[in-house]
């Protein structure tokens, strides 16, 4: 990255940041995929914060390790040489700009599409690299839907691939990406607080359920019910799963679609990994009969994924995009 000056980099920090209340502070959940009593844990992850980590995966660390090697690989390249995989419109290389209206942060990343045989993708190594990422995307997709499927069951939902479904088919509007944030030199220079610069600023993800693996340096934050972010401890071997909006639109606002974001560390950099689960554009999503119990009102109006992820991506990150679907 170039050197930037310090009006510049003012627009990197963090406005406000409400400091983590240590009697409060909430063991993140641990799922254990092997362990068959995990669906109730599961379930109770989402109902209270819309995300946990799981252990005994089933991924193999060398499917996991073969796509960093790759990334780190891209992202270590000369600048003209990625910038020739960009812009992200919509899929691409993207450096601190994110989305169409205004948000930046300490970032550069790569937006992948998942189908099969996509030609969006306009990366210069892409025998090696697709390679990669199709393992890695195939990997934890299946982990992905088998998690769904133990969610079903937990609910009692009389299909239990009703949510899995919506991953599994073909027109299904699924994205990857790839994060790295570089260290910031200006901030060690000149001793600013490096904890409060944006990375990936404040958000909740659209789609049904996003799955991310880092590398162990931190830097995820997770906001809690009162307002607080949490700082979540890494763990490379590990992944997080984290509820979207449109899980939380089918569970009637069981399951908690979770405000996260990515303060950038001044002195490591780190790389993240994200597939972010998504129904086919045409599907309609909106509250299950099923989980409508008696005298329970539906919150929100049925939209089409269509329609939501148009009106998500022409908003910013922090907007509340939810609201406009609400019934009450
Ligand atoms: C957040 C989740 C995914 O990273 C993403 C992001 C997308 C983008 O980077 O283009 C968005 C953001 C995300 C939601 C609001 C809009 C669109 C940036 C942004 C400001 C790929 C996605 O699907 O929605």
């Amino acid at each position: 990255m170039v050197a930037l000056s310090q009006s510049t980099i003012q627009q990197f920090f963090l406005k406000t940041c409400k400091p983590v209340n240590p009697l409060t502070f909430p063991q993140i959940p641990l799922i254990d995929l092997s362990k068959p009593d995990s669906k109730h844990l599961l379930v109770k992850a989402c109902q209270d914060f819309g995300f946990f980590k799981v252990v005994n995966h089933g991924i193999s660390l060398d499917c996991i390790n073969k796509l960093e090697s790759q990334a780190t690989k891209f992202f270590s390249s000369p600048q003209l040489l990625k910038e020739k995989a960009g812009p992200p419109d919509p899929f691409g290389y993207g450096n601190k700009n994110i989305g169409r209206n205004g948000d930046v942060g300490w970032v550069e990343y790569l937006l992948l599409d998942v189908k099969p045989d996509s030609h969006y993708n306009k990366l210069q190594h892409p025998e090696n690299f697709h390679c990669a990422v199709d393992d890695y995307v195939t990997a934890v997709k299946n982990m992905a839907c088998k998690i769904l499927e133990m969610m079903a069951d937990e609910l009692n939902l009389e299909d239990r691939n009703v949510f899995s479904k919506l991953l599994m088919d073909e027109q299904s509007d699924s994205v990857f990406r790839v994060n790295y944030y570089p260290p910031c030199p200006e901030v060690q220079e000149n001793e600013i607080d490096g904890g409060n610069l944006i990375g990936f600023g404040e958000h909740t993800d659209p789609q049904i359920i996003s799955v991310l693996r880092s590398d162990n340096t931190s830097g995820l934050e997770i906001s809690l019910q009162d307002g607080s972010w949490v700082s979540v401890p890494p763990d490379s071997e590990s992944f997080f799963i984290n509820v979207g909006d449109s899980l939380q639109v089918m569970t009637n606002g069981r399951f908690k679609s979770i405000k996260h974001r990515v303060v950038a560390n001044s002195k490591k950099s780190r790389m993240s990994m994200i597939y972010f689960g998504g129904p086919p554009l045409n599907e309609k999503i909106a509250p299950l009969a099923s989980l409508l119990e008696r005298e329970e009102d539906s919150l929100y109006k049925e939209f089409t994924w269509f329609e939501y992820k148009n009106s998500a991506f022409n908003s910013t990150l922090s907007h509340n995009r939810l609201g406009s679907f609400e019934k009450f």
